[in-house]
């Protein structure tokens, strides 16, 4: 049995960025994570980084490579009818940008900064289990090395995702869950071809949605929508290519650039929120407590979010013994969280082709695009959006 004051149990943005946070205030954390180091520093998520994230990152020290590496942009386009229209963000929002930088190269910064100060990761850790999360002892047990352990902590941050051990354990009847579930999937592909755009493209096309993105000048990041039943058997290189030059390319003679395929995955899209995020001596972060469709770019960024108010209402504590923030972390969650969805349900609702919408619906869609590449108004409300709506 080992000790300490807060158990996280996960690996991902939320878990690391967290345990950085607490230790900046000498608080000592755990992390459980049931992947390995190199699963986890592999997985090719998210790409897209507010410019209040790419702030609290670089102010809990994970800046370097970021700040080195990172893509900043200054806009993005909309493409539909064959045309794309600049979404200037600097005019837009007084000069605010994102960043575009691979959440899984921020995960390999926040992991070799953790270690390099003796920061505790257990990966591999196996059968994670959460108790007494309603007493004032909370424990994690898991397996290890063949070994069952126990971790007895003050508090458990479950940053555990969406499939993860945590929001389960909190026993039936005290959450309220809020769903949408997308009638559609993206199907996603990074190759090793040269970027052609200095921004990411959304694409409305009559065939479905499209993305154009990058990691890097010479790695792009392409996504398409697909049906939700869809596997690669039907997907091959060939057809994704062809699939994409046709719901990316513009009357203008803008073209995409192929090259090896090097990772792709089909994701379902879903819309998801849990209330409270807190039971006990338990507090979700991140995906284990929601999920956004990735069409406005927020997964990771709401996990920053969520991490960046837990980090500071357990220093309050452990500072004062003063429990306010932590009973409000939820419910200052929750506001955030709530703006960030419908800001996500709006961009997927304009840009995908739903299958049961009819000849009306397809022509609002274009009208709604229409509106907002024509309204400096409208073009405002997804450019502050899009850039990253201040923190309370
Ligand atoms: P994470 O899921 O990143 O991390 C949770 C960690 O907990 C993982 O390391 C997992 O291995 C670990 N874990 C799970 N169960 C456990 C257990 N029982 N015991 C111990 N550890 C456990 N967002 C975008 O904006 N753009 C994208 O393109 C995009 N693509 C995505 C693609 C996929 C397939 C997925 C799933 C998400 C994508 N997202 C995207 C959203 C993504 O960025 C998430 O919002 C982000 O990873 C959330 O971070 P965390 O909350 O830390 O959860
Ligand atoms: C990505 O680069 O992976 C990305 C960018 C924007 C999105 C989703 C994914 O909306």
């Amino acid at each position: 049995m080992t000790r300490t004051q807060v158990g996280i149990v996960g690996a991902g943005p939320a878990g690391l960025l967290l345990s950085r946070l607490l230790h900046l205030q000498g608080i000592e954390s755990v992390i459980l994570e049931a992947r390995s180091r190199a699963h986890v520093e592999g997985r090719i998520r998210a790409g897209v980084l507010e410019q209040v994230a790419v702030e609290t990152l670089v102010e809990a020290g994970f800046g370097e490579r970021l700040q080195r590496e990172g893509l900043i942009h200054r806009g993005i386009e909309i493409s539909f009818a064959g045309r794309r229209h600049r979404i200037d963000f600097e005019d837009l929002t007084g000069g605010r940008t994102i960043t575009v930088y691979g959440q899984h190269e921020a995960v390999k910064d926040m992991i070799a900064l953790r270690l390099a100060e003796d920061g505790q990761i257990r990966f591999e850790a196996a059968d994670v289990s959460v108790h007494d999360i309603d007493g004032g002892k909370p424990r994690i047990r898991y397996r290890q090395d063949g070994a069952a352990h126990e971790l007895v902590c003050d508090f458990i941050a479950g940053c555990d995702g969406f499939h993860g051990v945590c929001r389960p354990s909190i026993p039936a009847g005290v959450l309220t869950a809020y769903e949408r579930a997308y009638p559609f999937a993206w199907l996603g592909i990074l190759a090793q071809a040269p970027t052609t755009s200095g921004e990411l493209v959304y694409s409305r096309h009559d065939d479905g949605f499209a993305l154009y993105s990058m990691r890097s000048p010479e790695v792009t990041r392409l996504y398409l929508q697909c049906a939700l039943d869809d596997d690669f058997t039907i997907w091959p290189d060939e057809r994704i290519w062809e699939e994409l030059h046709r719901r990316l390319e513009t009357d203008d003679a803008w073209r995409i650039a192929e090259g090896p395929v090097v990772e792709r995955l089909i994701a379902p899209l879903r819309s998801f929120v849990v209330e409270p995020m807190r039971h006990g001596r338990l507090y979700l972060a991140g995906d284990a407590a929601h999920i956004v469709p990735p069409t406005g770019a927020k997964g990771m960024n709401l996990a920053i979010a969520d991490v960046r108010l837990l980090g500071r209402a357990l220093g309050r504590f452990y500072q004062s013994g003063r429990e306010d923030l932590l009973d409000g972390y939820s419910a200052a969650c929750q506001r955030r969280i709530w703006k960030v969805q419908r800001f996500s349900w709006w961009m997927t609702s304009m840009l995908h082709r739903f299958p049961d919408a009819g000849p009306f619906e397809r022509r609002v869609q274009l009208a709604e695009l229409d509106y907002l590449t024509t309204s400096r108004a409208a073009a405002r409300a997804l450019a502050e959006n899009y850039v990253g709506l201040p923190y309370d």
